[in-house]
């Protein structure tokens, strides 16, 4: 048994999209990040960047209980534990690597900070949105090029690297996305959101988001880092 500490966020998803994908049991410990639950010494001692997701698999490595924080780290872990959505071949893997890490440290950074400037920050800040609209515009054109000739983005096979990017682009109006103009990103996204075990991640995710605007004065500070006006 895997205990998920999640909340539904496009980081969350990418967990419970490999967890269902893999078939793996796992029970869900909500951290809700708008009270500030990320915080709690508990939660911190495993993941020390108070952020979710972050997982305790009770039979990790060696038998032993094992936790992973990051959710990029936590695709690999799960990905390793099964054989699965990943390739025994380095020439495959490589493709994974890069693509999980462009993920990473570009596509939900940029996306992050084009929520944060087109939907929270309090104030209208034009040029924080037009940088991070650009970037977003641009990121999508990459993701767009890799997907132009093949049907998942390291190639025939779908893996953790779709996992990871997917969620990100559920959300595409958001954060200034014409869909439109990306049509293989449009082809993926519809032939993915079409398996079951997809389906269920989203099912899982429910209402429990919360309208961040809404947020007291503590909550927003220890969230976001800055004064709420
Ligand atoms: N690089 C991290 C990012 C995780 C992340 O940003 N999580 C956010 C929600 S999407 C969070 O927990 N925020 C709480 C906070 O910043 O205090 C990962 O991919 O796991």
């Amino acid at each position: 048994m895997i205990d998920l500490y999640y909340w539904p966020t496009p980081n969350g998803h990418k967990i419970t999209i490999a967890l269902e994908e893999m078939g793996l049991p796992y029970s869900i410990k909500y951290v809700d990040i708008s009270k500030g639950q990320q915080f709690k010494p508990e939660f911190l001692s495993f993941s020390p960047n108070n952020k979710m997701p972050a997982i305790i698999d009770r039979q990790g490595i060696d038998g032993m209980q094992t936790s992973v924080f990051e959710s990029g780290a936590i695709l690999l872990y799960l990905s390793q534990k099964t054989g699965l959505f990943f390739s025994s071949e380095m020439k495959y893997q490589i493709k994974i690597w890069q693509w999980l890490m462009w993920q990473m440290a570009s596509f939900g950074p940029m996306l992050g900070q084009v929520h944060h400037f087109n939907h929270y920050a309090p104030l209208k800040i034009d040029y924080a949105i037009e940088r991070y609209v650009n970037e977003a515009i641009r990121l999508y054109g990459v993701l767009e090029t890799q997907l132009s000739n093949q049907e998942f983005v390291t190639g025939s096979e779908y893996t953790i690297a779709d996992m990871a990017i997917l969620p990100w682009t559920k959300s595409y109006a958001r954060q200034g996305i014409d869909l439109g103009n990306f049509p293989n990103i449009s082809r993926w996204q519809e032939n993915l959101f079409r398996r079951k075990a997809i389906q269920k991640a989203y099912e899982i995710a429910g209402d429990k988001q919360t309208d961040l605007r809404q947020l007291s004065g503590v909550e927003w500070q220890k969230l976001f880092g800055t004064t709420k006006p």
